[in-house]
């Protein structure tokens, strides 16, 4: 399958040719994985071109301060990402190792992290990028980790359990943190409700009640809940981790598309994830930006659809629905 490589890519590949310094050399790398078409004919591509960037981001001790490398800026990856936030010692770097494939530094003293550590999480087919923050206080917080969570899809906040008595001063304090700096915790976002006002930028939010192997939630998870809808976990006894992850797909409104080549079974392996409300159209621009000017029509599985029914460009998809794309 040829990989009909687009002109920006070639731009980014041409970047990467004549790149010296490792970050730029990085940008380059990014920039081509963003813009080379997702097919099967690129498969082998792009798993080259997260490899070369995983091996470039894990930066050397000698080069780790070097001139304009910032380890405070993560590059999105996966179907939707959330940031872990909360007070010293709640347990959030025990839970990025415990969901994820990365190893940041767990200890029983506070302010262990320093740096944002991204891991990524996976739930069914899908990949999450989870991001470890340090702990916000009112004593300790940097204008970074404000960026990040202005970016990102979903605020996890994460608290320990088993100190119920100060739980509603602490959510408080980072709540109105993040106020201070226009980020307004939300529980839902109505899709076409216009989210960021001059005011505020609305962010999806959620609770994480840690170490339940060491007391009952069942008093502070009263209290979070008036907040934010919760989970109750331990990363001791792995409880409330397969819930967790569910929540978090849940909650970023994912779409998985999979798709066929007529008289092919589909391809189930890797889905297209696109957010809910998104349409047909907006599913074969992702699978290919000039198939748009091309498509005759699109067949469905899914969807509450007849097998295999020819649908308009507007139609709605649904989470695991199948699409066959003709084009002239
Ligand atoms: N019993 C128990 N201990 C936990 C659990 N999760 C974390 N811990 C312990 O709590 C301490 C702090 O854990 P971390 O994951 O480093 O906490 P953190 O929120 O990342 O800490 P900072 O980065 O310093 O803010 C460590 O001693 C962990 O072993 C849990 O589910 N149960
Ligand atoms: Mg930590």
């Amino acid at each position: 399958m040829p990989a009909n490589l687009t002109p920006e890519f070639k731009k980014a590949r041409e970047r990467f040719r004549v790149a010296q310094s490792r970050q730029d050399k990085l940008a380059a790398l990014e920039e081509m994985l963003t813009t080379i078409p997702k097919h099967k004919g690129t498969d082998k591509m792009r798993a080259d071109l997260t490899r070369r960037i995983a091996k470039l981001r894990d930066p050397q001790p000698q080069v780790r301060h070097g001139k304009g490398f910032s380890l405070h800026n993560i590059q999105r990856e996966g179907s939707g990402q959330a940031v872990l936030l909360g007070p010293p010692n709640s347990g959030k770097s025990s839970l990025l190792v415990a969901l994820s494939n990365a190893h940041p530094e767990i200890a029983d003293y506070p302010y262990s992290t320093v740096f944002p550590v991204p891991g990524m999480m996976s739930f069914q087919d899908v990949s999450i990028q989870l991001i470890d923050l340090p702990p916000m206080t009112s004593d300790y917080d940097e204008p970074w980790m404000y960026n990040l969570i202005h970016q990102t899809d979903l605020c996890l906040l994460v608290f320990d359990g088993s100190n119920s008595q100060h739980f509603t001063k602490a959510i408080q304090e980072i709540l109105s943190l993040l106020e201070e700096r226009h980020i307004l915790l939300v529980e839902s976002k109505t899709r076409g409700e216009v989210v960021d006002t001059a005011v505020h930028r609305e962010i999806l939010g959620r609770i994480v009640l840690t170490k339940g192997d060491l007391v009952d939630h069942s008093a502070v998870l009263q209290k979070s809940s008036s907040f934010f809808t919760t989970v109750s976990t331990s990363t001791l006894t792995s409880h409330g981790l397969d819930e967790l992850r569910k929540m978090v797909f849940a909650t970023l409104n994912i779409v998985r598309i999979y798709t066929k080549l007529p008289g092919k079974p589909p391809d189930m392996k890797e889905p297209y994830t696109l957010e809910l409300g998104s349409t047909v159209i907006d599913a074969v621009e992702l699978v290919h930006r000039e198939f748009v000017d091309k498509l005759r029509y699109v067949r469905i599985w899914g969807s509450g659809k007849f097998d295999g029914q020819k649908v308009p460009s507007d139609h709605l998809l649904q989470d695991k629905d199948i699409i066959e794309i003709h084009l002239t």
